[in-house]
């Protein structure tokens, strides 16, 4: 069961630090970039011109809410993982909402700081919507709770790349058998495509990714009193076709010793060694068709855009 927090409380990331930097290949969790400098980065990356994912997903939202809302059904809960700011939600909620009257929004995400944003921006647009923003990590499972069903879980934006496929069915089955027969999921997947499209999307030109993926060692240098020198390290985004995934990481641009005060514990950096600090799945057909199946998901329904780069799918528990 997921332990979800006061807005005001956030857990201590020493565990996934520690644990992340003691691996032989050193490597930092993705869900540690979302401290609220790394929440208002990766929404700069929304907005990028490289970055494809968001303003295409956005785009098939837009133009398939009314038949995306259909497929849902009748729903009384959205329930949204990885809510962040909630930009893309807003359009389906208040469709739901015009036609089903009350809904009750749960999002669930590490951030507060982006869900007290979402809440606020979204209550004003949408006055029926009764939010029950939940700050956890939705990877320890779904926070237990008695919203009216049938209930509609978001899973866009794609994130589900960031986990190994095996990891990413293990979630999405631990996510179908919360499901009733009537509640229905709705999952953003980016797909396989060109390395020139994929790598800017990465590691674009005005540097707002590095910055991003530089903020985690900031985060630890604030949290954990650490002496990371930023300058130190640089932003690497590769693109590994036998994996069919994106990988960022940090390289050390010279042999250096890190101190992590607040835990007393230090870590070598030999030069040009890394810290695997995300990886991005790019789903073929195939391997889409695998998660499914594996899961015990079947797909009712999928919508995707002109070029076919990015696919939302409706799902329900087989
Ligand atoms: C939020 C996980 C979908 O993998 O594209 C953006 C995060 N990393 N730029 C992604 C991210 C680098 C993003 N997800």
């Amino acid at each position: 069961m997921a332990t979800s927090r006061e807005l005001s409380t956030p857990p201590t990331i020493a565990p996934d630090v520690l644990s992340g930097l003691g691996q032989p290949r050193k490597c930092l969790s993705p869900k540690l970039f979302y401290d609220a400098r790394g929440s208002a980065l990766f929404e700069q990356i929304c907005e990028l011109p490289e970055y494809y994912l968001t303003r295409t997903e956005r785009a098939i939202l837009a133009s398939n809410v009314d038949l995306i809302a259909a497929a849902a059904g009748n729903i009384h809960t959205v329930v949204e993982l990885g809510a962040g700011s909630a930009s893309k939600t807003a359009l389906l909620l208040q469709t739901l909402a015009r036609r089903d009257g009350v809904v009750t929004y749960v999002p669930i995400d590490v951030s507060g700081s982006a869900l007290r944003h979402a809440a606020r921006q979204l209550q004003t647009k949408i006055p029926r919507l009764r939010l029950a923003p939940v700050v956890a990590d939705y990877t320890c499972g779904l926070p237990a709770r008695k919203d009216p069903g049938p209930r509609l879980i978001l899973y866009i934006g794609s994130s589900i790349g960031n986990f190994e496929p095996m990891q990413a069915a293990a979630l999405l089955s631990r996510i179908r058998r919360t499901m009733q027969p009537a509640d229905r999921m709705l999952l953003g997947i980016d797909l396989a495509k060109a390395p020139h499209v994929l790598l800017p999307a990465y590691n674009d030109s005005q540097g707002v990714t590095a910055a991003f993926n530089k903020n985690v060692l900031h985060r630890i240098n604030q949290e954990l009193e650490g002496d990371f020198n930023l300058d130190q390290f640089c932003h690497v985004a590769v693109w590994n076709q036998s994996e069919s995934r994106m990988e960022m990481h940090l390289e050390s641009a010279a042999a250096q010793q890190v101190w992590l005060k607040s835990v007393s514990r230090g870590f070598r950096f030999e030069t040009g060694e890394t810290i695997h600090t995300e990886n991005s799945y790019k789903y073929t057909p195939a391997l889409l068709r695998w998660l499914f199946g594996a899961a015990g998901m079947t797909s009712l329904q999928s919508w995707t855009d002109d070029q076919n780069w990015f696919e939302l799918h409706m799902l329900t528990a087989v």
